[in-house]
């Protein structure tokens, strides 16, 4: 029986459940470069290159084995721009008994999928993706058992399933989270460890060249492109981190510091994400270091939790409540995104900093994503799903499965509550204690009113007034909830005249001087 197996470009592993039970005699792989996938939000450069560059690579180790591989370019004259038509003309060529694939990470191309078999009259052989250690069935019997269900809990169960950092069945150190540990501020004269970058070879030069010429209106600088584009690469990459990077990752998980895009992070989550590592070696690997002696358990329980816990749980979240969970708006947030998230141009420091770097490297670390351009646009009240594009457009590492409950659910509270119990809401002085953005503002983060205060202090607590109905009820907003009722009726007054003259007119400096003056 002949069979077309697909790989999809974020299912890069050679173990990949499509691939098992290959028989080379006979079966093709099919793989294409569509206009669809390329497109369906405006992807930074460096993140069609990564993906575009890794799909022929993994393409060209698969024929270095002595497999088929039926793989369509994007500049191919013949290319449909689609999976369906790409997939059409593969079986037409090839004349397939059978399709074989692995679920997709994706709810829209889980939908497109639902329809070859009818659509081509062919048996199609949807094979669970085991890449991940919770399947998604699994989840479900997990979910199943609770009303509220919470990230902590679920983690839990991944320890004991797995076993990983586990004493029989205690948890290694009598703890199940060292977080109190973790998080500390980044002492003014440590030097991060400098970041490995791989030298485009030749095959990705070429795929630079075609998305310097075809994506150029895409957000996001193309060159210097460093990131790994093969296996070889990435387990590289992985090494480095555990060495050099790992034993500090816990203290300094939630600092921010100017010109060091990547302190401790592990950077690691593209090549999780596009299947170049898989999740179960490189937890692994983390806590090898840590029964060798060579990082400390806090840092590597907080690590092991983001990927056993934290990704894994997201994603349990998203096959769970799609389509439904994109549409919820619980804060009911209709303002536009603001042209800063793309040009960076704008007074606050901090987001000019963010989104300068995310321009430079297709990337943030999850602080940064989460406190500055995330707290902003939960303040601000953005439309979840412009931010959400957002979100999904500029970062390497984002997918669907895991972009949209970490923006729609943690970021902006737009689920009401069903991934995170309350909302991060900050206010300037969180960005003051956990960064050095501040000294170099144009506004004053001790400001709390007038033309130079931080927009972050304006904003917070307009925040706090707009969803008094919606949010004081939470028992974790309780203590700002008690501030802001000890505040007088003309404060409250000032705070909602501000931050409406600031979202109404941006941090223009012009508007700005203009709204000092109406105060
Ligand atoms: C993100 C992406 C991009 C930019 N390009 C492609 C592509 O040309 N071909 C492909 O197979 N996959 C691409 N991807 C990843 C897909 O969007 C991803 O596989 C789906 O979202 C999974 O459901
Ligand atoms: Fe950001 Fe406010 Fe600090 Fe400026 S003062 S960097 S706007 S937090």
């Amino acid at each position: 029986m002949k069979s077309l197996r697909l790989v999809l470009g974020d299912q890069l592993t050679r173990s990949l459940s499509a691939l098992d039970g290959m028989d080379p005699a006979q079966d093709v792989v099919f793989m294409a470069e569509v206009a669809q996938e390329t497109t369906y939000v405006p992807h930074h450069k460096q993140k069609i290159v990564l993906i575009l560059s890794a799909m022929r690579h993994f393409a060209e180790e698969l024929i270095s084995e002595g497999l088929r591989v039926h793989y369509v370019r994007l500049d191919d004259p013949a290319n449909t721009g689609s999976f369906t038509g790409e997939l059409a003309r593969a079986i037409a060529l090839h004349q397939p008994d059978r399709l074989i694939a692995t679920e997709p990470g994706e709810w829209r191309v889980a939908q497109m999928m639902g329809e070859w078999s009818a659509q081509f009259s062919l048996p199609l052989d949807i094979r669970e993706d085991d890449r991940f250690f919770c399947s998604r069935g699994r989840f479900a019997r997990w979910a199943d058992e609770r009303k509220s269900y919470r990230m902590e809990f679920f983690y839990r169960e991944m320890r004991r399933e797995t076993g990983l950092l586990m004493q029989g069945d205690k948890p290694e150190g009598g703890e199940w989270n060292f977080d109190k540990e973790n998080r500390k501020a980044l002492p003014a004269r440590l030097a991060p460890p400098k970041r490995q970058r791989f030298e485009p070879d030749a095959m990705t030069r070429e795929v630079m060249a075609l998305v310097g010429e075809r994506f150029a209106d895409h957000f996001g600088d193309l060159a210097p492109f460093g990131w790994a584009v093969t296996r070889a690469e990435a387990l590289e990459a992985l090494d480095h981190f555990i060495s050099a990077c790992l034993p500090l990752y816990g203290d300094y998980q939630d600092a921010i510091k100017v010109g060091e895009p990547f302190l401790y992070h592990s950077i690691i989550s593209p090549y999780l994400n596009c299947g170049l590592l898989t999740a179960r070696e490189v937890c692994m690997a983390a806590e090898r270091a840590f029964r060798a002696g060579q990082a400390p358990l806090s840092a590597v329980e907080g690590f092991i939790r983001q990927i056993l816990g934290w990704r894994e749980y997201v994603r349990g979240i998203y096959w769970r409540h799609m389509p439904d969970y994109e549409d919820t708006n619980a804060l009911e947030a209709h303002r536009p995104l603001p042209d800063f998230f793309w040009t960076g141009e704008t007074r606050m420091n901090c987001i000019a900093q963010v989104v300068g770097e995310t321009r430079q490297n297709a990337y943030a670390h999850h602080i940064q994503r989460l406190m500055i351009t995330g707290n902003f646009a939960l303040l601000a009240g953005l439309e979840p799903r412009a931010v959400e594009a957002w979100y999904l457009a500029v970062y390497i590492d984002a997918f669907d499965w895991v972009e949209l409950p970490n923006t729609h659910g943690m970021v902006l509270f737009a689920d009401g509550g069903l991934l995170a119990s309350k909302p991060y809401a900050a206010s300037g002085a969180y960005i003051n204690r956990m960064s050095d953005y501040c000294g170099g503002c144009a506004y004053d983060v001790k400001e709390k009113s007038g033309a130079k205060a931080c927009p972050f202090n304006i904003l917070y607590w307009h925040f706090l007034i707009e969803n008094h109905a919606r949010l004081a009820g939470n028992p974790r907003m309780a203590m700002p909830y008690r501030t802001l009722e000890k505040m007088s009726a003309e404060r409250r007054a000032e705070i909602t005249r501000e931050a409406l003259a600031f979202l109404e007119g941006g941090d223009n400096p012009q508007k700005v001087g203009q709204f000092a003056l109406d105060l």
